[in-house]
């Protein structure tokens, strides 16, 4: 994936793009969703925020199968609350080009009877960090009183942030004109770093948060994603 002019970074992903594929279903129709699994390790699609049965559900904790290299599985459910909802593979234990750390993540809406109202464009737009190495984990109030700084374990460390396919500055702008009403459906797909986003000049209303409707739509101008946090705005 080439992040920027030069910069590439090698990953797994959904078929091959990131985000993977988008998916939109309906809420309470059933779907069949095969996996074929053709990396060399064994994975697992987590389908996030979607109330279902744990077999399907796609987390070992709860006892889903994982997926063996070469092998396909068959998800079936029926995908519910309405709401942008993500998809994205689980774990990685030390080896920080699978799991979470990886391409696998996308964007998976669930759609209702609730409209989200009338737009324009509808963008979808998904964070993600690359280049992951383990770094030192400094604990700066234990380093002041020891006056100097103190390594408690380590934490990861990224080289490159993307949105969608390409860092800040390299993919295309969003092009919008004036008085246009935008639908933006933001998703935190990063690891394990939280993000915040502004757009100067403009305000966002938030009208959900994790993929559930907010009670009173506020505007805001700046946007903090915890990690698989999703949020659902107007911009204007
Ligand atoms: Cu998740």
């Amino acid at each position: 994936m080439e992040l920027a002019p030069g910069v590439v970074v090698t990953t797994t992903a959904y078929n091959g793009q990131v985000p993977g594929p988008l998916l939109r279903l309906r809420e309470g129709v059933p779907v069949t969703i095969d996996v074929t699994n053709v990396s060399a390790n064994p994975d697992i699609v987590h389908w996030h925020g979607l109330a279902i049965d744990s077999l399907n559900d796609g987390a070992m904790e709860e006892g889903s199968p994982m997926i063996a290299p070469g092998g396909l599985l068959r998800y079936t459910y029926t995908p519910k609350p309405a709401g942008t909802r993500c998809t994205h593979t689980r774990g990685s234990g030390r080896d920080l080009s699978l799991g979470t750390y990886s391409g696998q993540f996308g964007f998976l809406l669930v759609e209702g009877k609730a409209d989200a109202g009338a737009y324009d464009q509808e963008i979808f737009l998904a964070i993600h960090h690359w280049g992951p190495s383990f770094v030192p984990m400094v604990e700066t109030m234990r380093a002041e009183s020891a006056n100097q700084p103190m390594t408690t374990g380590s934490d990861v460390g990224y080289q490159y942030a993307s949105i969608n396919q390409h860092m800040l500055g390299a993919g295309e702008p969003i092009r919008v004109k004036q008085g246009q009403r935008v639908l933006m459906r933001l998703l935190n797909a990063s690891a394990t770093e939280n993000v915040i986003l502004a757009l100067p000049g403009h305000k966002f209303k938030v009208i959900a948060m994790d993929g559930n409707p907010v009670p009173n739509p506020t505007a805001v101008e700046v946007l903090s994603l915890a990690v698989a946090e999703r949020v659902m705005r107007w911009s204007r």
